[in-house]
């Protein structure tokens, strides 16, 4: 898969893509990143990126030419575009599992109070927001993008890290981890995570993801379904996520 990433900043991205699993997918050839300075493309002496707003006001506006030159020229490699800013379409899991499909990605990262309005019109396939909070600029989001999306494609996480199991696959949250020592400052790790009762070890979690996502994230009970089996062994623990809930075969 292939990111281009189009911004003012582009030292902001260095080190975020240059370590973990982004960096072995790269080296590994799973994803190639570019970094382009929408600046490269400006197209006064003074290499200028951003102007006042037509009709006045505060803040600066990204200036139409550099980003349009920036776009074309990352359209000759191909790419849906995508532009980060505050009103986009809210970025999820499944907004991820989406453009994970994709074979090329071209992220625009807006700065200041935003982009003229005729590049949104005319050059962005679509608009994404990371979330409800209010950022400097879209490159963190960028990469945000970036790094989500690379860790769902083919071959990225080893098995022992699979998506299968991840926090939202079954749309709730996963089951608390522990590790050695089994007696860390007097708290003690469940007992039967030591039992090697691999059944029982299996129950155990599906029942502390349940508990764990009644506690932190009730919202997300909504989206979850459960066997029949398993609304039994819920309810023997104490549990009801069935109002919410839905059964499933
Ligand atoms: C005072 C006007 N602001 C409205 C909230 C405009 C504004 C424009 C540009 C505020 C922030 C930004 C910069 N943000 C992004 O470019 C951005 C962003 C964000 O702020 N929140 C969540 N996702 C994203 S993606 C890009």
């Amino acid at each position: 898969m292939r990111f281009q990433v189009l911004t003012i900043f582009p030292d902001l991205l260095d080190s975020p893509l240059q370590e973990g699993i982004i960096r072995r997918a790269r080296q590994a050839g799973k994803i190639d990143v570019a970094v382009t300075n929408i600046r490269d493309f400006a197209v006064d002496k003074h290499a200028m990126t951003d102007d006042r707003p037509f009709g006045g006001g505060e803040g600066m506006v990204m200036k139409p030419e550099p980003l349009a030159a920036a776009i074309r020229h990352a359209r000759q490699v191909d790419g849906h575009v995508v532009l980060l800013s505050p009103q986009g379409r809210r970025y999820s899991q499944a907004v991820a599992q989406e453009l994970a499909q994709r074979k090329s990605l071209i992220l625009v990262c807006g700065r200041y109070e935003g982009v003229d309005e005729r590049i949104r019109q005319n050059y962005i396939d679509e608009e994404i927001s990371i979330g409800d909070y209010i950022l400097t600029g879209g490159e963190l989001g960028a990469m945000v993008i970036i790094d989500s999306v690379t860790r769902l494609l083919p071959g990225v996480l080893g098995c022992a890290d699979s998506v299968e199991h991840d926090t939202f696959s079954r749309g709730g949250l996963k089951y608390p981890q522990y590790t050695r020592p089994a007696d860390f400052e007097g708290h003690l790790v469940p007992e039967v995570l030591l039992s090697g009762d691999h059944e029982k070890i299996a129950r155990w979690r599906f029942v502390a993801g349940v508990r764990m996502t009644l506690d932190k994230r009730p919202d997300l009970l909504g989206k979850m379904s459960f066997s029949k089996k398993e609304l039994q062994l819920l309810e023997k623990e104490g549990m009801y996520p069935g109002a919410a809930a839905k059964e499933k075969n």
